[in-house]
Order: C-alpha cells, then structure tokens, then sequence
C-alpha cells in the first residue's frame, strides 16, 4: 500500500465556525448532557423549554495503526446553564496512557481536567494561542466561558477512544462558573 494515498493528508478548517470541509459534525444537545450540570433544576427547566444544541464535533479518524493520529475540530456554542457555562460531556481516554493537545483557535474557552486517581483539579484557559496539553489517565471537558462560539482543535492518538461512562458515573468532582463575570472553579457539592 502506498502511505501517501493511504491517509487522510489534507483538510480544510474554518477556524471560527469549528468545521471541516466534508465532516458532518457530531451534534450535542442539552438533552445529551444529563448529569453534566450541578443545577438539575435548571437544566430540566431549560430542557423543558427546549432542547438547543451546545456543540460539535468534527473527528478525522482515517486510520487506525500504531503510530496514527487523529483529530477533531470543535464549536461550543455560548450559553449557560444557571451559573454553569455550556460545557462539553466530558472523557478520559479508554486507552488511558494517550495524552492530547488542545489547540485554542477562536473565543473564550475554559478546560476542566481531573486526575481519574488523585481527583485532583485544574481549570485552564483555552482560547487563540493558547494550547493545552492533557496528559493520559486524565479527564477532560471544555466549556465555552465567552459571548461567541469557541473554536479549538484537538490531537490526540488514533488509539486514545473516548470512555464516558466512567466520567458519567462518577463526574467531575468540579464545575465552572461564571463569578462575577469570570469563570470560576468550584466544588460540584458547594454549588
Ligand atoms: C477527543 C477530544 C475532543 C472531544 C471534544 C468533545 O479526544 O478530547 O475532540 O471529543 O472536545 O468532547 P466530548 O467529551 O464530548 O468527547
Ligand atoms: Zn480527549
């Protein structure tokens, strides 16, 4: 097999939209982010009003051999709900040793990362030149902290997969919040 015509070599990005020419983004709904919120009574409340989408992902997956890479662009769409901005559902990789780069490319990001052991916390900001490198066995969410879509691309190795259900049963011990117009991170319990 020739190894240029076996990947996926170019693709076309816009950067502030957070698409790929020729991907048909993964579309997440309020209604896909049960248990993600703190505030349950609002998120029911808005769902109940709507069910609006939050964000999107476009994955270039074309290969998947030792070695390979893959990579997703994404949008978050601004929003909040209560206090807690529009976030993303959140995973650790099912291969746990697989690290990421997180590249900002346009708005005002936040990621959330959590040591699956330790439950240790951090909040980083991501936005235009920022990058954020997530390190493997840790669990990571984005969440949209500004007033237009956020924009980022994100790297990571074409073994890495996406386990949420350890996230989900256990969540993040953390959230984000907007606290006197900043994004702020609190313990889940405190909110
Ligand atoms: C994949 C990478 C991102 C996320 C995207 C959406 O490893 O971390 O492309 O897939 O931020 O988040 P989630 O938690 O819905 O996959
Ligand atoms: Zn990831």
């Amino acid at each position: 097999m020739n190894l240029l015509n076996s990947h996926d070599l170019l693709r076309f990005f816009d950067p502030v939209a957070g698409t790929i020419a020729g991907v048909a983004p993964t579309q997440r709904h309020l209604g896909d982010l049960h248990g993600c919120f703190a505030d349950t009574a609002t998120y029911e409340r808005m769902l109940a009003a709507g069910n609006p989408l939050v964000y999107g992902v476009s994955a270039v997956e074309p290969a998947r051999a030792d070695g390979d890479l893959h990579y997703a662009l994404a949008f978050i769409l601004p929003g909040r709900v209560g206090a807690e901005y529009f976030m993303t559902k959140g995973h650790v990789h099912s291969w746990r040793e697989a690290a990421e780069v997180y590249l900002g490319l346009s708005g005002e990001g936040a990621m959330l990362l959590e040591d699956e052991t330790t439950r240790e916390s951090r909040m980083l900001p991501l936005r235009p030149n920022h990058a954020v490198y997530v390190p493997g066995k840790i669990a990571h969410r984005t969440m949209n902290t500004g007033s237009v879509p956020l924009t980022y691309l994100g790297i990571y190795p074409a073994q890495a997969g996406h386990d949420y259900t350890s996230v989900a049963n256990r969540n993040f011990r953390c959230v984000v919040i907007e606290r006197h117009g900043q994004p702020a991170m609190v313990e889940r319990t405190l909110l």
